[in-house]
């Protein structure tokens, strides 16, 4: 994946915060905003191209190309630099914290003095924010929901930026000589939603080349800790890799063991000691005699315990254990299960890509179907209509002529209103092979209300799946505050298909959520939400969160063959 690309995006955004915050114009901040996003989400890795080829990109014009050579060359912009020298370190504390946004961190240091976390949390509590112009209860609310997901989140990182730095670590080690075996294991291997650090095993009779590597790696900042077992490191990005060198014939039992979970090991550890066993990271030996009986392989441990082999997706102890015990553990769904993605954007509204490029992008998927579902005209920044849509439709369905292996749908992603109304009467929704419905504002409703909205949405005869439903942007947003157990009944009586959405931000649904609604009969869509074709690939996201949710391929809509999917989206056809 273009990782410059997601590297530029990031400093193109701080730039436009910080022209903001230091009172610049308006316009600017926007435009370079505007161009942040247009790279993250562009095809083609910006290093490979020239100062011509930058300006092919979307809103870049040449200040900005310059800009984005000067970062490729000496790793940093001298503008950006010059910026940051003008804001105090304290406000660029309170910047980070979610959903309180610059120009209010500004405004409290400037009235206040606030300039620290600690501060803020005072000056809340003391009630000192009160007087202050476009500060009132609600934002006071606000500031200590972000404050407290700040601190929930920690210092994890999303699953997608850890898993594009674990391949690659894993991938030059794998090229060190003598390299036997080399995996990540680990929360990654699990596929949670964030990580804490990533945990890289290699199977080899001598450890020195590999810590050597790992700390000369172009990425590696900081060495922590560096030995003949063990050796962490932390990256350019403040993220910490632990790199453990085991013996090529303890590899199984070390991947079982450094995979954990921690609860999920704690109960494969007790099955061995009912078994007269011990269960180490270096193997399985009998407990008295301390003889090695098996180390090589995962299955072969879980079999020796009496287990079949449990996929590292389920290894929470969330009842996995009695399910395998029971032979019942799920068949988990899979990526190459996955036929088809159900919510897609394109450059019609606020995707990056014109529609003949998204379209081009999952036929090389692939896949069987696609639909394309740009937002309704509620979203009015989006400025959708009745014609952009249908002429929209003509040419999905001119290029639905042309690609032979995969059909196309139209759909459309409506907007969830405040009474759980949506853009278009329901004339106009017949004509769309699909609907998609989710909530994009009004998220601090009552409970009730909330709920309210989401049933009637699922209530539509012709809404079939609901869009990101909790709305939650991991670490930055919080679920909104529904009776989901009241929206999945709904879902199962309507038959509406709860979305899991696949952008590593989201997760929406997460892994308990699924778990839930499963049992309420829900039925489920895994989609990319791409507004990029670089986004496509997110899906496999989408399916591990699945799999923690412990779904099989029958649960989720968009594995099923078109004409059975078909007869989900349109029940009355
Ligand atoms: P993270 O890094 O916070 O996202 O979560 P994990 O699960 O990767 O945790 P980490 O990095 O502390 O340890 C990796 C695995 O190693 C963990 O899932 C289970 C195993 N492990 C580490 N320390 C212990 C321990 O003291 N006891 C047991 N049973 N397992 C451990
Ligand atoms: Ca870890
Ligand atoms: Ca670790
Ligand atoms: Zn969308």
């Amino acid at each position: 994946m273009a990782r410059a690309n997601d590297e530029i995006e990031a400093i193109l955004q701080e730039y436009a915060d910080l022209i903001a915050i230091t009172g610049g114009d308006a316009f600017r901040a926007r435009s370079y905003e505007k161009a942040a996003r247009a790279i993250g989400g562009y095809p083609a890795d910006v290093t490979t191209l020239d100062p011509k080829g930058l300006r092919e990109i979307p809103h870049v014009g040449k200040s900005i190309a310059d800009k984005i050579v000067e970062y490729l060359t000496s790793g940093r912009i001298s503008a950006v630099e010059e910026r940051r020298q003008s804001i105090p370190a304290g406000v660029r504390e309170l910047i980070a914290i979610p959903m309180l946004g610059p120009k209010k961190a500004l405004l409290l240091y400037e009235e206040l003095g606030i300039s620290s976390v600690d501060q803020l949390l005072d000056a809340v509590h003391g009630e000192r924010l009160r007087d202050l112009r476009g500060f009132g209860e609600k934002t006071e609310a606000n500031i200590l929901h972000g404050i407290a997901l700040m601190q929930k989140a920690g210092t994890r990182i999303l699953l997608n930026a850890a898993m594009d730095a674990a391949e690659r670590i894993v991938a030059e080690l794998s090229g060190v000589e003598g390299c036997e075996r080399c995996a990540y294991a680990g929360s990654l291997r699990r596929m949670r939603e964030t990580i804490g650090d990533i945990d890289v095993l290699v199977a080899a009779d001598a450890s020195a080349p590999f810590m050597d590597a790992l700390a000369a790696l172009p990425n590696t900042a900081e060495v922590i800790a560096h030995g003949a077992k063990k050796t962490s490191i932390r990256t350019t990005k403040g993220l910490q890799v632990d790199l453990r060198v085991l013996p090529p014939d303890s590899w199984g039992a070390g991947l079982q063991y450094f995979t954990g979970a921690k609860a999920h090991n704690i109960r494969t550890r007790e099955i061995a000691v009912r078994q007269g066993l011990k269960l180490s990271e270096y193997g399985l030996f009998d407990a008295e005699s301390g003889e090695r009986i098996v180390s090589s392989t995962e299955e072969e441990i879980y079999e020796r315990l009496g287990l079949p082999w449990i996929p590292p997706t389920l290894r929470e102890d969330r009842g996995e254990i009695e399910a395998a015990l029971r032979g019942e553990l799920p068949v988990l769904v899979t990526e190459e299960d996955i036929r088809g993605d159900l919510h897609t954007h394109t450059d019609l509204t606020d995707g990056l890509a014109p529609l003949e490029e998204m379209v081009a992008a999952a036929a090389a998927r692939g896949y069987s179907y696609y639909a394309v579902t740009d937002h309704a005209p509620d979203l009015a920044m989006q400025r959708m209509t009745k014609e952009k849509t249908l002429a929209q439709r003509e040419r999905v369905r001119e290029l639905d002529r042309k690609h032979k292996g995969m059909r196309l749908l139209h759909g459309t992603e409506l907007n969830i209103g405040p009474e759980g109304d949506v853009d278009w009467p329901d004339d106009f929704l017949a004509g769309f092979d699909i609907c998609l419905a989710s909530i994009h504002s009004h998220f601090n409703q009552s409970r009730d209300a909330l709920t309210r909205r989401l049933v009637r949405a699922c209530e539509n005869p012709y809404i079939s799946v609901i869009g990101h439903p909790t709305t939650r942007r991991i670490g930055k947003r919080p679920p909104v505050d529904a009776d989901f157990d009241a929206v999945f009944a709904a879902c199962a009586r309507t038959g509406t298909a709860l979305e899991i959405n696949a952008h590593p931000e989201r997760l929406d649904l997460g892994d308990e959520d699924i778990l839930r609604a499963k049992r309420h009969g829900v039925r489920f869509a895994i989609d990319s939400d791409a507004h990029s074709t670089t986004h496509l690939p997110y899906m496999r996201y989408g399916v591990a969160t699945a799999q923690r949710g412990w779904l099989s391929k029958d649960d989720v809509v968009n594995t099923w063959p078109l004409t059975k999917l078909r007869r989900f989206l349109r029940p009355s056809v």
